[in-house]
């Protein structure tokens, strides 16, 4: 029997691509293993030698990318092929293939089919065929790492392809973005497959019976589950799929959580008002809904997310009187000070979203939780284009942080400066010092940001708390403890 090593970055999620992936392999009668890297290669080179394996794929992220193209690169002089699939390879194929003998674009079940029966040769491999979803293999992967099967929320995805276009998001990206990477047949054939949209991951939506049936197997495999949690961009987007799914959904019983857009649980909408209600009724115990900014030209401008204000307010109250948990999601230190119409920037805009959240848990109940990243300037998004436009970031993606939570490689200006601030603006920028510091208080904002949320006028602890000398916990419990007498209790400003 012919063996495949299925690799990914170690997250907290269960790596999804693989499971599914390692289905399709069982189904053409190969033997598949899956391995996780956690810090660096070496135990995963391990399973390869112990495994020795005809083929080895990984699934590569945008930051993670160089270290597993060093590692591919050593793994020329040993007898294995190697596939390379998942988002980098697909936005950045050319890149990819110097260090795979096969590159998979996009939705990744048919080329991997076509890979093991031997039907393609060695290249980039586009999107000629979409395929329904296969049950995740789970069962093999949960005994080798059985922290996933012992933890009580199930990860999977009942649709990929989100039809939005924020600036900061790769599903935005298209055939254009790739066209030079690809021959002129392979940009021919994938068009075809892409529809009108032509994004890279175009849609596919699971049937509500194959999610019902996932279910039911994780059930089986893992009874001590206690929660699934739909990683999909934008859950149940057709409202007569979530009629359906809340038909059939309640019979699992066990409760879920998805994320979507303020927009599709709008109250002052007839089908998005039904929408959480059938959807908290089948076991939708919370929603995370991205913020992301509290400006209004920001969020059009640069985040090309339009959303009023006034509907974070409508849904959470509303939310929250169907009993939902939410969790909100917001970008700090963003590229700031190039818009056409003056913004705060910096600190000044990171503690206004703060200062939104504030606002929303006391007029709303709502968020229950509210979790913040450090923006990523991702060459290949739109944004990352404006930042090198306007000299916010020159580098590349080889530079920028593996995860959302390390340190900003931004440069930021001193105040907004309009669409004219740019490289040759010198004095338009905040020294080094003060970039410095800036990026520290980024840093401690970011992993403190929810503790703040939470507290009443939390955002005016926040300024105090990151003003301060003292940045240790005992200085913060020492504020807090201030700030709710004071300011809380007796109103002294
Ligand atoms: C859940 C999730 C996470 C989870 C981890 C997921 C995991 N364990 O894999 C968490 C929250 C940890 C996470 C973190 C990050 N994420 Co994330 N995440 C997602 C999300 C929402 C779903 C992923 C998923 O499960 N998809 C469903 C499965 C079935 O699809 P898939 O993994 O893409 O696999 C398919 C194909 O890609 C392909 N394929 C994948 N791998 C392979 C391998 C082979 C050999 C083959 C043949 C095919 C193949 O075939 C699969 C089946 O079709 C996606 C958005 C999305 N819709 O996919 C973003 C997404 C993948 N994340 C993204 C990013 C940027 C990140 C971060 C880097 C953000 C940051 N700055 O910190 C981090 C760091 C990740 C890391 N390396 O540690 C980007 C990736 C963009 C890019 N250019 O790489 C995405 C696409 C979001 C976006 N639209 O911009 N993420
Ligand atoms: S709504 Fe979410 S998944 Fe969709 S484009 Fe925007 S950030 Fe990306």
């Amino acid at each position: 029997m012919k063996k495949i090593l299925l690799g990914a970055k170690y997250s907290v999620i269960e790596p999804l691509g693989l499971l599914h992936l390692s289905s399709i392999a069982k189904q053409e009668g190969w033997q598949p293993k899956i391995a996780l890297v956690k810090n660096d290669f070496t135990s995963f080179d391990n399973v390869l030698s112990e495994f020795n394996p005809d083929y080895v794929g990984f699934s590569i992220y945008t930051g993670d990318h160089l270290q597993t193209f060093s590692y591919f690169d050593k793994l020329k002089n040993r007898n294995v092929k190697t596939i390379l699939g998942g988002p980098h390879a697909t936005y950045f194929p050319r890149e990819s293939i110097k260090h795979a003998d096969y590159v998979v674009l996009s939705e990744g079940f048919n080329a991997f089919r076509r890979i093991l029966k031997k039907e393609v040769r060695p290249g980039i491999i586009p999107l000629t065929q979409q395929e329904s979803f296969p049950i995740a293999d789970r069962g093999d992967f949960y005994k080798e790492y059985f922290e996933y099967e012992l933890s009580p929320i199930k990860s999977m995805i009942s649709q990929t392809g989100c039809p939005h276009a924020c600036t900061y998001c790769f599903n935005s990206s298209t055939l254009e973005n790739i066209v030079t990477d690809l021959t002129p047949q392979q940009v021919k054939d994938m068009s075809r497959t892409l529809g009108d949209s032509k994004r890279l991951f175009p849609k596919s939506v699971r049937s509500v019976d194959e999610v019902i049936d996932e279910v039911r197997n994780i059930q089986k495999i893992s009874p001590q589950t206690k929660m699934i949690y739909f990683q999909d961009d934008t859950f149940g987007t057709d409202i007569n799929w979530v009629r359906e799914f809340a038909d059939k959904y309640p019979h699992l019983g066990i409760p879920f959580h998805a994320q979507m857009r303020f927009e599709y649980v709008n109250p002052k909408n007839s089908n998005c008002k039904e929408r959480a209600k059938l959807l908290r009724e089948s076991g939708c115990s919370g929603l995370t809904l991205a913020i992301e900014s509290a400006d209004p030209i920001v969020k059009k401008e640069v985040l090309n997310r339009n959303m009023e204000e006034d509907l974070m307010f409508d849904v959470l109250n509303y939310l929250n009187e169907l009993g939902y948990k939410v969790r909100t999601e917001q970008m700090l230190g963003l590229p700031l000070g190039a818009t056409s119409s003056s913004t705060k920037v910096n600190l000044e805009a990171d503690l206004e979203v703060l200062k939104l959240n504030v606002r929303l848990k006391e007029q709303t109940g709502l968020p229950t939780m509210a979790w913040a990243s450090i923006f990523a300037p991702y060459r290949g998004t739109k944004i990352g284009d404006y930042c090198r436009e306007h000299g916010f970031y020159l580098g590349g993606n080889d530079d920028v942080p593996e995860t959302f939570f390390q340190r900003s490689v931004l440069r930021f200006p001193k105040e907004w400066v309009g669409p004219g601030l740019s490289l040759n603006k010198e004095d338009a920028w905040l020294l080094p010092k003060e970039q410095e510091d800036y990026k520290n208080s980024l840093q401690i904002l970011r992993d403190l940001f929810n503790y703040f949320a939470l507290i009443p006028k939390g955002d005016k602890l926040a300024e105090r708390f990151l003003g301060q000398k003292d940045k240790s916990f005992f200085g913060l419990s020492t504020e807090t403890r201030r700030h709710l007498y004071d300011s809380v209790l007796y109103g002294v400003k």
